[in-house]
Parts: structure tokens; C-alpha cells; sequence
């Protein structure tokens, strides 16, 4: 047995590199070829794998560090026959980690392009590696690139590349996609270069970029340098992070593909904005989290409407959407994805309720009041809810309650120049015809003024969405979840209604109840609507 310290190999000239991550603690045991820590420059990130198989006896690094060729990583006790010199060896899966160019390493200046101005884009020097994934294609046909703008991002289990482009142009063609296999040499695409724009381009690396795959069979054999070396200089000269703006390190990569997570989605909290497994894990951690509470239900996997440019149609204007269309919007959706949705139609008789009401008009105006068929409604359904609970519940976020409440608060959609406003007229049950028109007038016109509180929208029983003064023959509301129901109204007019011996004209007002299917069936909402436009049609019945 003896003691080994492990050093950061050759970094191929780039100073101060950031350890992205430890892939080992004290006590672990490694095998040969087994990752060390993951190193990121700005141009490229690599693991390190450990030279020799052996115990892990001490660290000398931290996440977030920074290192420079020759520093030392662990200390490894290994069984003394087995070790290698270790520093004098790239501690580097030579396999699989590309290796330099060597031209990549020192390019030529030579003249610009010929008359033809087409350069080929050819997979470059892998060090060795075959049938390397495309992680990612940067470009497509059409797209203006400047030189050292990635093309397509490359990955083997151990390291990631960005291949760049050799000079600037119009990508003629690429023809690749992301999952597709390459190997060095292989030409996947033209760039259309621009002439004048090339000065001195860059000579193409001997298994690199423009030149054929015949013609690597001729390079020099790869350097000694170890891989880190070839990885960095391979890299892009003017690198994009890949995935859109996230830097991920190719053992989160696999993590990521492991759990299936996007990583585009996933906020990066290591150094210099990068992904770290942790953020993987916790990633995947809360969906799993959010899934087992209920919190994520249907809408996963929806296909997003095409993003379209009108303009192409005609003359648009862009409005930004105000706070509150954006949050009706959002619940909107929610709860159109989340409730199972039935709406049941009726009409309910209120030729009586009507000339009640107008025969209360003066005595109203007399009041400062204004009494419409809403304030009815609210008083209807508060004592529809009172006589059967089982509309006056909400499903409890556990998913194995209900929640039944022992009061009734009423929520009134309302049109405001902001957008849509539930203001809400609490204990409606306990209250007379001309309270609730006062509160309701008073609360619209805050609702209209911007004057509402949060705590005056807040917890209804049930919704009610009158569109009555509008007109319409009935509509199909959206539940307010975690409200179970909504009771939607339309234009009231005269109908001719058989009474069993002639046609009478009777004022019918169409309702429309929407229910959360889950919480309610469909015998509990006939009972419910039956009583709800038996009151409307006697409102004698709201004394009883
Ligand atoms: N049938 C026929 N006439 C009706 C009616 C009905 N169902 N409901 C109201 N009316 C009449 C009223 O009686 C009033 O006429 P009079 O002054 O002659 O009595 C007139 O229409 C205007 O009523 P209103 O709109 O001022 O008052 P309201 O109490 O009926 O409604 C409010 C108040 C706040 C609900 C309503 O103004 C509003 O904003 N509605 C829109 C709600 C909405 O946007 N819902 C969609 C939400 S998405 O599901």
C-alpha cells in the first residue's frame, strides 16, 4: 500500500479552472478510469478520471475552486505495484475524450478562401472516440454564423465539445440532428464562407474542419497531451453555452437524461450560472413533490400553440396583457385543465320575481339601491347551497377529504376596465334582498375603480357569472376552483310555456351550471338545480 496524490493534468494552457464538481468523499473506493472532479473552462468542461483503482484518503479541492495544471486533487491510497507515475501521466480516459488537433493547437494564417467559396463543415479530431451523440445542433440552413459560432454540440461519456464554426458565413446546409452519431472526419454540412470577410481564416486542424475524411487518415498521431488539453483547444474560440443559456457539464447531462429532465427548464445555482446534479435532483425532486400533492395534474405533455407572426396577415398592434388578464388567463387554464367540467341547462320561470322586483323599483331608487335579478340569484343559490350541501364543498389538497363548509359566501364576476373581478358577498345566506344589492352595487364599484381588497375576493363557495344584461342564449363557465361550481345566467325573455292547456308567455332566464365533476355527481347537481329553479320560479321560498 502506499499514498498517491493525484494532480490536475495538463489543461492544455488555460489557468485557474473551475472544479464544477467532486465526483468523490473521503472513504470511497475508486476503480481505474473513475471521475474525479469535473473541470470547466469557459471554452469546455471534462471530468478526470482517476488513474489507478484505490482508496480515497484525503481531498484537497472544493467545489467551486479553482485549480491550474498540477495541483493537487486527492490522495489515494493505492496497492503500491499497481500505481503508475501518476503525475507524469494525464490521468485522462484516452478513449474517450477527444484529443487535440494539433493544428487547432497553433493555426496557420493562410489566404483567404478560393473562388469557390464553400467550406465543408467535417467533424473534427474525436481523440479516438467513435460514434460520438450530437447532443445538440446550434444552426440551421439559412443562419448567418461568425466565425467560432458553435455549430453542434458534441458528448461522450466524459467530456462535451461545441464545435465552432471555421469562418463566418451562411450555413449552406447541415445534416445533422440531434441523437445522430458522428465520427471525425465525417463532413456534415457546408458553409457558405464569406469571401471578403476572410482575410486569414483559419487553416482547417488536419482532422478538422475542411478537410476530408481520406485526409485524416494522414495525421500525425495524436500528442501525448493528455485530453483535457485537446478537449479546451477543440472547443469553440468564441463559445455559446449550449442548451440555450446553461452550462451542464456532460455527468449532469446524464443525470438529466436519466430522470428525464429538461434542462432547459432547470435554474442553474452553481459558479458562473452553471447546472450542478444537485439542481438535477432537486429538480425532479419537487416535480415528483408537486405530482404527489396534486399540485401538477393534466396539462404536462400539452402541445404549445404555434408561435405565429401576424404581420405576415396584415396590420397588428401589440397591447401588453394587464396583471389581471395575465392571472385570469393562468386560472383560467388551470382550472379548464385541472376540472373535469359538466354544465347543466335550465330555464327558470321568473315572471313572478320579475314583477316583484319591478314593483320594488321606486322603493329602490328611494333607497339609493338598485335591485336587478342578480341580488335574487345570490339569495337563491345561498339558499339552494344551504339546502343541499353537496354543492357547498371543496376537494381538500390531500385528495382524500372533502372540505364542507358551514358558511356561504357568494363570488360575482364582474366586468372591470382591468379585466375580470370576483369580489365576494360573504354569509349571502344571512342576508336580505336589499343588503346584498347594496354590497354587491358597492363592491363592483370598487371592482370597476381598482379599489378592491384581496381579502374581499376571497373565499367564495360558488361563483356566479351573470351575462344576462349582455344577452345570449347560455355558455358553459369555467369552475373557480377550488370552488366546486358556477352558475352562469343569460338574457331572461319571454317564452311561450305550456301550462298544460295552452301556451302561456312566461319570463324564463337561461342558467347554466358548471360543476368539478369530482367533487359532485350528476343526481347531487339535479337536486341542486331543481331546488335552485324552483325558488327562482316562487321566491316565497326564500323564507322558508
Ligand atoms: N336578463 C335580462 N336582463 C338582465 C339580466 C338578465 N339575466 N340581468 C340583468 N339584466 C338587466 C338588469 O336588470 C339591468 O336592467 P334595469 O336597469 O332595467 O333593471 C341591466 O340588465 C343592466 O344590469 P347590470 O349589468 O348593471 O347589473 P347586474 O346586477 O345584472 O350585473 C354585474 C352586475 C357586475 C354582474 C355585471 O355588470 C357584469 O359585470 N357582468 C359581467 C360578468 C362577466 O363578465 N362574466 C363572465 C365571466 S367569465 O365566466
Amino acid at each position: 500500500m502506499s499514498t498517491q496524490t493525484i494532480s490536475v493534468p495538463d489543461l492544455g494552457g488555460a489557468d485557474n479552472v473551475d472544479v464544477i464538481e467532486i465526483c468523490v468523499a473521503v472513504g470511497d473506493t475508486l476503480e481505474a478510469e473513475q471521475s474525479i472532479v469535473v473541470l470547466e473552462t469557459d471554452k469546455a468542461t471534462m471530468e478526470v478520471p482517476c488513474p489507478v483503482a484505490g482508496k480515497v484518503t484525503a481531498i484537497h479541492i472544493a467545489d467551486g475552486a479553482k485549480v491550474n495544471e498540477g495541483d493537487a486533487l486527492i490522495e489515494l491510497e493505492t496497492v503500491a505495484a499497481e500505481v503508475p507515475a501518476v503525475e507524469a501521466e494525464a490521468p485522462v480516459s484516452k478513449e474517450q475524450v477527444p484529443e487535440p488537433a494539433p493544428a487547432q493547437q497553433t493555426p496557420t494564417e493562410t489566404a483567404a478562401p478560393a473562388a469557390s467559396s464553400e467550406q465543408p463543415i467535417i467533424v473534427p479530431d474525436l481523440g479516438g472516440a467513435d460514434n460520438v451523440d450530437v447532443i445538440e445542433v446550434c444552426v440551421a440552413a439559412g443562419d448567418s454564423v461568425a466565425e467560432g459560432d458553435s455549430l453542434f454540440v458534441l458528448e461522450t461519456d466524459k467530456a462535451s465539445m461545441e464545435v465552432p464554426a471555421e469562418v463566418a458565413g451562411t450555413i449552406a446546409s447541415i445534416s445533422l440532428a440531434e441523437g445522430d452519431k458522428v465520427n471525425q472526419g465525417q463532413q456534415v454540412g457546408i458553409i457558405l464562407a464569406e469571401v471578403a470577410a476572410q482575410p486569414a481564416a483559419t487553416e482547417p486542424a488536419p482532422g478538422a474542419q475542411n478537410k476530408s475524411p481520406e485526409a485524416d487518415k494522414e495525421l500525425p498521431p495524436a500528442p501525448t497531451t493528455p485530453a483535457p488539453t485537446a478537449e479546451l483547444q477543440v472547443a469553440s474560440p468564441a463559445p455559446k453555452k449550449t442548451d440555450g443559456n446553461i452550462y451542464a457539464g456532460p455527468a449532469v447531462r446524464q443525470l438529466a437524461r436519466q430522470l428525464a429532465v429538461d434542462i432547459d427548464k432547470v435554474s442553474a445555482t452553481g459558479p458562473r450560472g452553471r447546472l450542478t446534479k444537485e439542481d438535477i435532483r432537486n429538480f425532479a425532486k419537487r416535480i415528483i413533490e408537486d405530482v404527489n400533492n396534486g399540485k401538477l395534474s393534466g396539462g404536462a405533455g400539452i402541445p404549445k400553440i404555434p408561435e405565429i407572426d401576424f404581420s405576415q396577415f396584415g396590420p397588428i398592434e401589440l397591447e401588453p396583457l394587464s396583471k389581471i388578464a395575465k392571472i385570469t388567463a393562468e386560472n383560467m387554464s388551470r382550472n379548464w385543465l385541472n376540472v373535469p367540467h359538466v354544465t347543466q341547462f335550465d330555464d327558470a320561470d321568473i315572471t313572478e320575481l320579475e314583477a316583484f322586483r319591478k314593483s320594488m323599483k321606486a322603493e329602490a331608487e328611494k333607497r339609493g339601491s338598485k335591485l336587478t335579478p342578480l341580488p335574487f340569484l345570490i339569495k337563491a343559490v345561498a339558499v339552494a347551497l344551504r339546502a343541499e350541501p353537496s354543492f357547498n364543498v371543496s376537494l381538500h389538497a390531500d385528495g382524500e377529504h372533502k372540505v364542507k363548509k358551514d358558511y356561504v359566501h357568494i363570488g360575482i364576476a364582474a366586468d372591470t376596465p382591468r379585466g375580470l373581478l370576483v369580489p365576494v358577498i360573504r354569509d349571502a345566506d344571512k342576508k336580505g334582498l336589499w343588503e346584498i344589492a347594496d354590497e354587491v352595487n358597492e363592491l363592483v364599484a370598487k371592482a370597476r375603480a381598482g379599489k378592491l381588497m384581496p381579502k374581499q375576493m376571497q373565499g367564495a363557495c360558488f361563483t356566479i357569472s351573470s351575462l344576462g344584461a349582455m344577452g345570449g342564449k347560455g355558455f358553459t363557465p369555467i369552475v373557480n376552483a377550488p370552488e366546486v361550481a358556477i352558475l352562469g345566467v343569460s338574457k331572461a325573455s319571454i317564452q311561450p310555456v305550456w301550462d298544460g292547456q295552452a301556451f302561456q308567455p312566461r319570463q324564463m332566464l337561461p342558467l347554466c351550471l358548471s360543476y368539478d365533476h369530482r367533487a359532485i355527481n350528476g343526481a347531487d347537481c339535479g337536486r341542486f338545480f331543481t331546488y335552485l329553479v324552483a325558488v327562482l320560479g316562487d321566491i316565497r321560498r326564500l323564507l322558508l
